[in-house]
């Protein structure tokens, strides 16, 4: 029979019990990446560059080269490391939190650079980690440990839509929006990181996909609800779409 390294590869760690809640997002967009690393043969040349998080420990996972970043710095360290090593594959892996709230300036600049770059923002509505509180991407209405009441936009904002944030910068090649509530939408967005890792292969500019997921934890439901509240609520708002594709 085939070892789990010949079946699945050298980027997977298949060593590693997973820190990930049940049900977390995170689980399949890690699965994912390493997927994509693999696939294209660039194991030895990545370098991922996470956040803090619960997508902090996903280079737990793959056996690859990483650097923790300060929370919300990803980009800005990517920046700085392509710069010196532009022979690297350089990603970023961070959640929403730490995308689209304290990195919200180092995420734009980074984008409106146009470098070789693929940035990963895996969007729960949450911050996860912490204990469920609001970030820039909840949605109205949602009750978190700090919006008891639900989110009230007219206050407290909008809901982030960062892709569309970056829709109109030249440097940005490719940019998506994906998520995983089904096969048929996991394989679609395992299509766009892999060309998210292409754009850069090929030294076309600045690539990013949100990837919308659930986080059972912070939402207080279990995964099956969670599933559910992912159809239901985010999906509607923050919509799967290839927003640019220049990398073909
Ligand atoms: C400078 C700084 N401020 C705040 C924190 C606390 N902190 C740790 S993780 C986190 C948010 C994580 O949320 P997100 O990026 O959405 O990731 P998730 O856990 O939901 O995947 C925060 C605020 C920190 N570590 N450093
Ligand atoms: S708290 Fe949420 S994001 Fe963090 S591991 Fe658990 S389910 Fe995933
Ligand atoms: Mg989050």
């Amino acid at each position: 029979m085939a070892s789990l390294k010949e079946r699945y590869g050298q980027t997977l760690n298949l060593d590693k019990l997973t820190s990930y809640c049940p049900g977390c997002g995170h689980g399949v967009v890690t699965r994912l990446v390493a997927e994509c690393i693999e696939e294209l043969d660039i194991r030895e040349r990545a370098i991922s560059i996470v956040g803090i998080g619960c997508g902090g420990f996903s280079h737990h996972y793959m056996d690859i080269d990483a650097i923790e970043a300060t929370h919300g710095r990803s980009a800005s360290f990517a920046v700085g490391y392509k710069l010196a090593r532009p022979d690297r594959i350089v990603f970023t892996y961070q959640g929403d939190g730490d995308t689209s709230a304290i990195g919200i300036g180092d995420t734009m600049h980074a984008a409106n650079k146009g470098m070789p770059l693929t940035c990963i923002m895996v969007n729960n509505t949450v911050f996860g980690m912490t204990g469920g509180q609001m970030s820039p991407t909840t949605l109205e209405g949602q009750v978190t440990a700090t919006t008891v009441n639900g989110r009230d936009c007219s206050w407290q904002g909008y809901p982030l839509l960062v892709p569309e944030m970056m829709r109109a910068m030249p440097g940005v090649k490719f940019l998506a929006r994906e998520t995983i509530g089904s096969p048929k939408q996991i394989l679609h967005a395992k299509k766009s990181l892999k060309k998210a890792f292409e754009c850069q292969i090929k030294g076309l500019g600045f690539a990013f996909v949100e990837m919308i997921v659930p986080c059972p934890t912070g939402l207080k439901m279990p995964p099956l609800k969670a599933y559910d509240w992912l159809r239901d609520r985010m999906i509607p708002y923050f919509q799967p779409q290839v927003f640019k594709d220049e990398v073909e």
